[in-house]
């Protein structure tokens, strides 16, 4: 009992909020200063999800408004890394502040050593102008690297001009480059496959810009008739009216990236024409994100509430042997938010 009433005892509960709040300033202090130390470790807050990140993100929501983000998704080996490298160089030279994230859990990112020699980009230290972060995969409960939007948000409060989000096209992180960019570039080659294959696929749909890289291969061409026919035939347009362009490139040699820069400011200038659509797409876009964000906390606090880990691992034996069903598991499940709430404390 005396315990209870000594501070010693609250402090840590207590004093936890305050620390978090301290330490998420002075990490925004940090990234306001650019500094890479302050903006590597903010990443890695938010990629944990620990207070300290959600407080941070908090803080520097007002100042990230202003980065333009491009999102770069497509096949494996399509040459994506190459190009937002390509692209990276080509704003650096601009003078514009350029920072990359790169979800690719096929191929990690290693700051330009990757592509070898033609296309080598400074590393961080050589260019305090340019940041590179890879993202780490994710378990069962969050998706591929879900922390990539609030990764860009850091870059964004840091002052970085230009956010580069290289996406692998599997899946649910096409969806999610959506969401998380202002224009994507869907980068496409010769050996795709047909035009007409890949808009069954779903996936033509949430190009901005098609890149067709590796045009010094076969077939480039074809590939970009059979993209401008689909185009026309299926009549189609992103929401808005915009009519995404078809560049050539080949990334390794660094043709076309000029072009497909002018096509992705192109687009963007676009979505500012027309102050009205703007502000549409960005609710809808903010709408879909906090649906996620929303889904992805009630997600972990049913889980957790519900205890399912333990209930999982106790009932996996039964469920193989065929004791019980999966399906008797499942309505044995205490799934509501009253649990979820009991099972915190
Ligand atoms: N011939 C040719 N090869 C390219 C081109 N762009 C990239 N590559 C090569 O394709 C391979 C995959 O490139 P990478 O950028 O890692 O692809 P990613 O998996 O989409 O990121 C690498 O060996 C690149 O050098 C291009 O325009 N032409
Ligand atoms: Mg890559």
């Amino acid at each position: 009992m005396p315990a209870r009433e000594t501070g010693a005892a609250q402090s840590p509960a207590a004093g936890e909020p305050d620390r978090a709040r301290a330490e998420a300033a002075c990490l925004a202090e940090g990234l306001a200063r650019r500094d890479r130390r302050a903006i590597a470790r903010a990443i890695s807050q938010v990629e944990d999800e620990t207070p300290i990140g959600r407080e941070l993100l908090d803080l520097i929501f007002a100042r990230a408004g202003s980065a333009r983000r491009i999102g770069v998704t497509g096949p494996p080996g399509s040459g994506k890394s190459t190009l937002v490298h390509a692209l990276a160089r080509r704003l650096r030279q601009q003078g514009e502040r350029v920072g990359v994230l790169a979800v690719d859990p096929t191929s990690p990112f290693t700051g330009g050593a990757i592509l070898g020699d033609r296309v080598r980009m400074p590393t961080a230290s050589e260019d305090e102008g340019f940041f590179v972060r890879s993202m780490a995969s994710r378990g069962s409960l969050g998706g591929v690297a879900s922390a990539t939007y609030e990764a860009s948000e850091v870059l964004a409060a840091a002052g970085f001009d230009w956010i580069l989000i290289e996406t692998v096209g599997v899946g649910q992180s096409e969806l999610e480059v959506v969401e998380l960019a202002d224009t994507v570039l869907l980068v496409l080659v010769p050996e795709s496959g047909d035009a007409v294959q890949t808009l069954k696929a779903g996936i033509m749909e949430i190009a901005d810009v098609f890149v067709i890289n590796k045009y010094d291969r076969e077939g480039g061409d074809r590939l970009q008739r059979d993209i401008a026919v689909t185009l026309e035939l299926t009549h189609w347009t992103r929401p808005g009216g915009w009519v995404p362009p078809i560049c050539p490139a080949v990334a390794t040699a660094e043709e076309g990236i000029e072009e497909v820069m002018a096509e992705a400011r192109a687009h963007l200038a676009w979505l500012d024409g027309d102050p009205a659509r703007r502000e549409r797409i960005r609710q809808e876009k903010a709408e879909r994100r906090l649906r996620v964000l929303a889904e992805r906390v009630l997600l972990r606090r049913l889980w957790d509430g519900a205890g399912l880990e333990r209930r999982l691992a106790e009932a996996l034996p039964r469920i193989a042997a065929r004791e019980i069903s999966p399906y008797r598991w499942l309505a044995s499940l205490p799934l509501d938010l009253a649990a979820a709430r009991g099972g915190r404390g």
